[in-house]
């Protein structure tokens, strides 16, 4: 399906009736600098609809964006964001692990990782407890642009392997690959 209009409503950092008012949800997740904003951009094909930055950890509120009328995405903070001070870093998990766990929200997730760097111990943790509450997840694994071609194949492979039992979708940015099929896979 084609996104033909998204529009940014609001940024949230607890209880708000939007997410409660019966649209459904996308929840957009990763490490800070995984690229959640970027890949959101590309799917909507807008540069700047969540801004994205370069700058890690900047991202404190859930950002709420309505496609087609008809769905929220949510461009949730980054986790494992360590140079964070610990009490931002604590108020930032919890908001993510409460709006995805101890919420009725019960969005659909995009868990979005470095497809160069692979999983990470944060992305480990995250995808145990969304397995654990038995949450759809479809696993982005951006910025493939980055991996050298000779590695590619294996590199994906391997990625495949890691994440046994969700759809992986090998995307970028950058270049757009994989940008059709998360489509398909969310709306
Ligand atoms: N090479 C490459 N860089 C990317 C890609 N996606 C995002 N980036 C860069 O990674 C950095 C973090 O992206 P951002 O979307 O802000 O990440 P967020 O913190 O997860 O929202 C930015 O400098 C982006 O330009 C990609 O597919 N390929
Ligand atoms: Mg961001």
């Amino acid at each position: 399906m084609k996104i033909n209009s998204a529009v940014f409503m609001r940024g949230v950092k607890g209880d708000n009736d939007m997410l409660d008012d019966g649209v459904p949800q996308v929840a957009f997740i990763g490490r800070s600098n995984a690229g959640k904003s970027s890949v959101i951009n590309s799917l909507v094909n807008m540069k700047d609809l969540a801004r994205s930055s370069s700058m890690p950890g900047r991202t404190r509120e859930l950002n709420i964006f309505k496609i087609n009328n008809s769905v929220y995405f949510v461009d949730l903070p980054g986790y494992g964001y360590a140079r964070a001070n610990a009490d931002t870093f604590k108020q930032i998990n919890d908001l993510v692990y409460w709006y995805l766990f101890n919420s009725q929200h019960n969005p659909k997730v995009v868990l979005i990782i470095d497809a160069e760097v692979g999983m990470t111990k944060s992305d480990l943790g995250m995808l145990e407890a969304l397995e654990e509450k038995g949450r759809e997840v479809v696993v982005v694994a951006n910025k493939a642009d980055k991996i050298k071609k000779s590695q590619y194949q294996n590199q994906i492979k391997k990625l495949r392997e890691t994440f046994n039992g969700h759809v992986l979708i090998p995307f970028s940015s950058v270049t757009k690959i994989g940008v059709g099929e998360l489509q398909e896979a969310l709306l």
